[in-house]
């Protein structure tokens, strides 16, 4: 098992802290120019769309952890409301504007539905933004650990990645395809930056500055087909976070909870050293349940494992995290 020294030697060798200036807080979207945005235009070849969000719904994947239950979604208002909503605006004298409406809308054809979501911004396919974890104190580029209070994070939001967009090429590595199983269950439960290498090699395609690497590990297919919220998975091992950091690479995505392996103690005491060495030394955002079935069944289908991301988190102000609908297009 490695020790808490080798994972802060390997902290020290990824760490951007100060790379993009002191009050950073985009860390490697910095990687992201607008040469590099311009670039992707040439990846769209077929015009064929991939949405990989997973359904915001019960019967996602939370439920496990009680923090973290699955979105609820409720009606505001549906067309049984519509008797409720003209009687009490006819009754507005007070009201002119309220009035005029409920005597608009109840003399014409017009009916309205509303609803309300509420969901852990973590539930489904998301971003973990650069404040979502942290160690020593400290969350990315030094910023302190108290900048994130029950107000949210004054520094490291999600708001900090809206600027950047998260528009950039995007790679697909498929392990499920490189192992030769359907699935990775059973295999290998971690993902080594060889492995990353080698899965590359074999794709034909080269990982470059500002590209953002979606990883297919089968664990989103295998949820699917069985329910098992805590199906086993396969993840990046997180000495790979070196991998990333010497290729340059923007951000990482994955099919499963957590990008890393959850189970696998590697580092003494060190729950998730790949979170902290990513988002908290590195300042590269994770992705999340990012559902690559069908991008990886094209990719193989046509050879082309690169293509255009378009991945914007929403701007909750504070938040550490925010879902998002990330779309390739090929
Ligand atoms: C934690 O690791 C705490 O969360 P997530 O897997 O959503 O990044």
């Amino acid at each position: 098992m490695d020790t808490y020294a080798d994972f802060k030697a390997a902290a020290d060798r990824v760490s951007n802290w100060g790379r993009w200036g002191e009050e950073d807080e985009a860390g490697t979207l910095n990687f992201i120019t607008e040469a590099k945005v311009a670039d992707t235009a040439r990846l769209v070849r077929k015009g064929k769309i991939f949405p990989l969000g997973v359904e915001f719904g019960s019967g996602g994947p939370q439920g496990e952890f009680l923090y973290r239950p699955n979105p609820m979604h409720m009606m505001t208002v549906d067309g049984g409301d519509a008797d409720q909503f003209i009687q009490t605006g006819l009754g507005w004298d007070d009201n002119p504007t309220a009035k005029q409406i409920a005597e608009t809308f109840s003399a014409g054809p017009f009916r309205f539905n509303d609803d309300v979501v509420f969901m852990p911004l973590q539930a489904a396919t998301q971003w973990d933004a650069l404040s979502h974890v942290y160690y020593e104190e400290k969350l990315y580029n030094g910023f302190p650990a108290s900048d994130v209070s029950s107000q949210g994070a004054a520094h490291c939001g999600i708001g900090a990645a809206i600027h950047k967009g998260v528009v950039s090429r995007g790679v697909l590595l498929d392990v499920v395809r490189h192992r030769g199983a359907e699935l990775c269950i059973g295999a290998e439960p971690q993902v080594s930056a060889e492995e990353l290498d080698a899965i590359a090699e074999s794709q034909g395609v080269k990982i470059e500055s500002g590209d953002v690497v979606l990883v297919h590990t089968g664990w989103w297919s295998e949820f699917k087909r069985t329910g098992n919220k805590m199906a086993p998975v396969a993840g990046v091992h997180w000495r790979a976070a070196e991998w990333l950091h010497a290729h340059e690479v923007a951000a990482i995505a994955c099919d499963n909870l957590t990008v890393e392996h959850l189970l696998t103690m590697d580092v003494d005491t060190v729950f998730l050293p790949f979170h902290l060495l990513c988002l908290r030394d590195m300042g590269l955002c994770l992705g999340e349940y990012w559902d690559v079935t069908a991008l990886a069944a094209d990719c193989a289908e046509d050879g082309v494992f690169e293509f255009q991301i378009v991945a914007p988190p929403l701007n909750f102000v504070g938040a550490v995290g925010s879902p998002v609908n990330p779309i390739a297009i090929k």
